[in-house]
């Protein structure tokens, strides 16, 4: 068994398919350690135009996505669940996605992802059928697949085996609540461009209060407010307020 199983409900299954069959996601699968099932909730409409939507309640433009199509492929789908997993709507509306948000979903072995291309979801959808509404940032796609996406990639590479003991999850950015520091490879000397001489020094300790000094700096100058919540020592605190200090008298 799959140590996690996304479903997605969506209107356009054909998005999936270069995503799901490139590079790690796909090894994944082949691994037997993630698994996808994409359906398009349009099989589930009954009449004979399959249709999935509606003038709205109430008059005014735009067309409205009707409960029973999603309803219905979710019972579909669930009917041999043992326990609901969370059902997430991706919608502009929704919580912030954060790696805080992709930690948990890692948590469960089934997620369900509702995509749709409309400015309405019948409310009832919302309310009776949505555990959560997830928002990937402030801005409007066309719609909730690239979202569903960006969440499953995210939760997939915190599934252990999906990266390789190189590229490990606990290296990265926000695991330590900063920005990365710059990397550098070989030549030392590109067009002019040189690499830091206290990397090529082989000092092991300096080294590494160079690349936190570089951490510290970059996230006070892109990201100051992920500096309240990150885990930082007196040493970190130091060096920040040399910072501060440095600006002001500049
Ligand atoms: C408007 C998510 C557009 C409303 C979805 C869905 C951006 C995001 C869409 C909805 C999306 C994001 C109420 C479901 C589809 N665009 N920022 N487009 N609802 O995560």
């Amino acid at each position: 068994m799959a140590q996690i199983r996304f479903d997605v409900l969506t209107l356009f299954p054909e998005m999936f398919h270069g995503f799901l069959s490139t590079s790690i996601i796909r090894k994944a699968h082949e691994k037997g350690l993630i698994e996808t099932n994409v359906t398009n909730f349009r099989q589930f409409a009954t009449d004979k135009h399959q249709t999935v939507d509606d003038t709205p309640y109430g008059g005014g433009g735009g067309m409205v996505l009707k409960p029973q199509p999603l309803f219905d492929a979710v019972d579909h789908l669930l009917q041999d669940a043992v326990k609901r997993p969370p059902i997430l709507l991706m919608s502009p509306q929704g919580a912030p996605f954060t790696q805080k948000k992709a930690e948990e979903l890692a948590g469960h072995s089934h997620l369900m992802f509702l995509c749709g291309h409309y400015e309405g979801f019948d409310e009832r959808i919302r309310q009776n059928l949505v555990t959560e509404e997830i928002s990937v940032g402030d801005f409007v796609l066309t719609g909730g697949e690239l979202p569903a996406m960006v969440i499953i990639d995210s939760v997939s590479r915190l599934i252990p085996g999906v990266l390789g003991n190189h590229d490990s999850a606990a290296m990265d950015s926000f695991s330590n609540g900063l920005l990365e520091y710059p990397h550098y490879t070989r030549p030392s000397e590109f067009r002019g461009m040189e690499v830091p001489d206290i990397l090529l020094s082989g000092h092991h300790a300096n080294m590494e209060k160079w690349r936190r000094e570089q951490s510290l700096k970059r996230t006070w100058t892109r990201r100051p407010d992920l500096l309240k919540s990150a885990p930082l020592t007196e040493e970190d605190r130091k060096f920040l307020r040399m910072l501060e200090q440095r600006k002001r008298s500049e």
